[in-house]
């Protein structure tokens, strides 16, 4: 049987991840996969996370099984953190999942039991599981305008014309904020414009929330969705607690499922349920139940959101002092759009030679692409990583 397997590539991000761990230079700079780096260019758990821990440590009794659906205290706060009063409890059903990408494997699934024939609208560019779990789960995609690499800049005329082709039986995936891999995201005008758009042609958003917090903090990140909440009957929202909790390997995440009226959000968290326990039953606890703690411990929460602010405060000064050093070295005002832009990522508008050139001459790994993980820098290295960049013909 095993045999008759092909070989499956690994997506090109967890490639470049085993790319570098293979690369025995000592100096080599990982600027590919999405993880937060401290000036010491490391990846430390959390202060509110380690206390939520230890308190965990202490207490817990037991290790047996939650519920399929996840902890309902869990869920409760992931639905007030995120939507806050922008829809109404009873019409949101919720269930917890492994990380935000199995919120977008079990969201897709919800849509292809609704409708087999949804079309997923995805940003051109996006996140490269976008298009693979949709094809996986066997729903056609179809690509939308989303970036002006010309400018840096979303495209939003483009956009907007393009969402305008979705019908009532399609899915729109938008990214909540920190747009990965461009780091250019909606205004809020843009998401009025969506709002309308969508609410016109009756297509399902799905959005994508990973970085909560790292855009304009928690609230401004927040805003665009709350919108769409506000005017749409129907919505999809896939949450991560990876990176604005840094709990990337607890595989913490939830999908929230906003329907029209209660009675649908009963039959919704019914079908959410059943894709549970058909894909892998209970959802991990143990980094669910810290982001519990801390969202509901006031004292816990301040510190959470201090260190978020410092993280995301600490994204906004590299991106500054890289289009700064790039503007020295080159004298052109041409890599502005690194400071502007929002999140962990930029497309710094690299050639796959150049990227290739960036790495073998000179250590430096962003992905294939051109995406370069901002956040991944430290003071330290990044004169090296402008040079490179320069010196690659950027
Ligand atoms: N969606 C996007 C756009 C991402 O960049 C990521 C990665 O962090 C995720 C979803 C989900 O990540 P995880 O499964 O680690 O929570
Ligand atoms: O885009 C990133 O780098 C993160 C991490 O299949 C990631 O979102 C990358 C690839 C992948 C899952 C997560």
């Amino acid at each position: 049987m095993l045999t008759r397997l092909s070989p499956q590539a690994p997506d090109k991000i967890i490639g470049l991840m085993q790319q570098f761990r293979a690369d025995p230079r000592a100096d080599k700079i990982d600027l590919g996969v999405g993880v937060y780096r401290d000036a010491a260019g490391g990846t430390p758990v959390m202060r509110a996370v380690k206390t939520a821990e230890q308190r965990i440590w202490q207490a817990q009794a037991t290790k047996g099984y939650v519920g399929i659906e996840g902890d309902p205290a869990f869920l409760d706060a992931v639905r007030t953190l995120v939507l806050d009063d922008a829809a109404p409890p009873d019409r949101v059903a919720a269930v917890a999942t492994p990380g935000g990408t199995g919120a977008v494997r079990i969201a897709l699934d919800l849509v292809r039991l609704a409708n087999p024939a949804a079309r997923v609208f995805i940003p051109d560019p996006s996140w490269p599981n976008h298009a693979a779990i949709a094809g996986f789960v066997g729903l056609e995609q179809v690509a939308y305008r989303y970036y002006d690499a010309a400018a840096h800049a979303l495209d939003a005329a483009g956009m907007l014309a393009d969402l305008e082709r979705a019908g009532p039986g399609d899915v729109v995936i938008l990214h909540g904020c920190c747009h990965n891999p461009t780091g250019a995201d909606l205004s809020p005008a843009d998401w009025a414009d969506v709002a309308a758009v969508l609410q016109k042609t009756g297509a399902l958003p799905l959005v994508d929330l990973a970085y909560l917090g790292f855009g304009a903090g928690v609230e401004a990140d927040a805003a665009g969705l709350r919108l769409l909440a506000r005017h749409l009957p129907e919505m999809l929202i896939a949450v991560s607690g990876s990176k604005n909790f840094g709990l990337y390997r607890e595989r913490v995440g939830a999908i929230l499922a906003l329907a029209g009226d209660a009675a649908t959000a009963t039959l919704a968290r019914g079908n959410l349920s059943n894709l549970n326990r058909q894909t892998y039953a209970f959802p991990p606890d143990h980094g669910a139940r810290v982001v519990t703690d801390i969202l509901a411990d006031p004292a816990l929460r301040a510190d959470w959101q201090t260190e978020l602010d410092a993280m995301r405060t600490r994204m906004e000064g590299l991106r500054g002092a890289l289009s700064d050093t790039l503007r020295e070295l080159s004298g052109s005002d041409r890599f502005g759009f690194i400071a502007a832009q929002k999140g962990m990522f930029s497309l710094i508008g690299a050639t796959p030679a150049q990227v290739a050139t960036m790495r073998d001459d000179h250590g430096v790994y962003v992905i294939g692409d051109g995406r370069m993980n901002v956040a991944g820098l430290t003071e330290a290295i990044l004169p090296r990583v402008a040079r490179a960049m320069l010196a690659a013909g950027l």
